[in-house]
């Protein structure tokens, strides 16, 4: 099957460019309200046609099923301080009326065996075009920092061994995921600690005066 790969990737750029705004919109409307924005950073990015036709081998998906077999053709990213941060950005994408939501994958909750962590919410998005409106998925992966950290240099690492690390690294990789999670674990305790400190002098100063 041959295909027009920009003409096939265009709704999916152009989804990807709206979702880059519309989540970036979440923080800017947090920093005006001088609240903590559960939103550090948003990425996105469009597959490049290697890789989608890369996973469509390895899963076994036809060329003409590639619109509903792979659901990460455009994929953004929201990057949180905290792993509690990342619920509220699940319920903030809940709300929305902009898009449905497909699908959720929590790899939190139950990390994979590689020692991934992150919260996968695939959607539908209706892109506009000069031809009608056009519904595309989208994926959308939610993690901290840390899980950032650790996923980036894994895929890096992993891309050079073509998948097929040597269990020895497997087994350090994954212990270092966990390094990563228990980095976030306190920094959250951090977190919470100095929260109940900042409360309690506000309520000692509010019987002071
Ligand atoms: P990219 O764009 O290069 O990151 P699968 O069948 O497991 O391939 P599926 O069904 O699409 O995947 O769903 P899943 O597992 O929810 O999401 C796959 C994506 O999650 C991957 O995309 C990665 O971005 C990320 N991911 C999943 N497992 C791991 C892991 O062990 N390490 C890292 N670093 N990332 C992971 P792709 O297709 O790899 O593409």
């Amino acid at each position: 099957m041959s295909r027009n790969w920009d003409e096939f990737l265009a709704p999916y750029k152009q989804a990807v460019d709206e979702l880059k705004i519309k989540l970036r919109g979440i923080r800017s409307q947090c920093d005006l309200e001088n609240e903590h924005s559960p939103i550090e950073f948003v990425t996105g990015r469009v597959k490049p046609v290697a890789s989608i036709l890369d996973k469509a081998f390895h899963k076994k998906v036809p060329e003409d099923k590639l619109e509903t077999e792979i659901q990460d053709i455009a994929g953004l990213r929201i990057m949180c301080q905290f792993v509690d941060d990342i619920k509220q950005v699940v319920h903030l994408l809940r709300q929305r009326t902009d898009f449905t939501i497909l699908e959720e994958r929590d790899y939190i909750t139950n990390k994979k065996a590689s020692g991934y962590r992150s919260y996968h919410v695939v959607i539908e998005y209706p892109v506009q075009t000069i031809h009608g409106e056009k519904k595309i998925m989208a994926e959308i992966q939610i993690r901290t920092l840390a899980m950032n950290f650790w996923a980036t240099i894994e895929h890096s690492l992993n891309y050079k061994y073509n998948g097929q690390f040597p269990e020895v690294l497997k087994k350090r990789l994954e212990s270092l995921a966990e390094a990563a999670f228990h980095m976030d674990e306190e920094m959250t305790r951090i977190k919470l600690e100095i929260q109940e400190a900042q409360a309690y002098v506000v309520k000692k100063r509010g019987k002071n005066t």
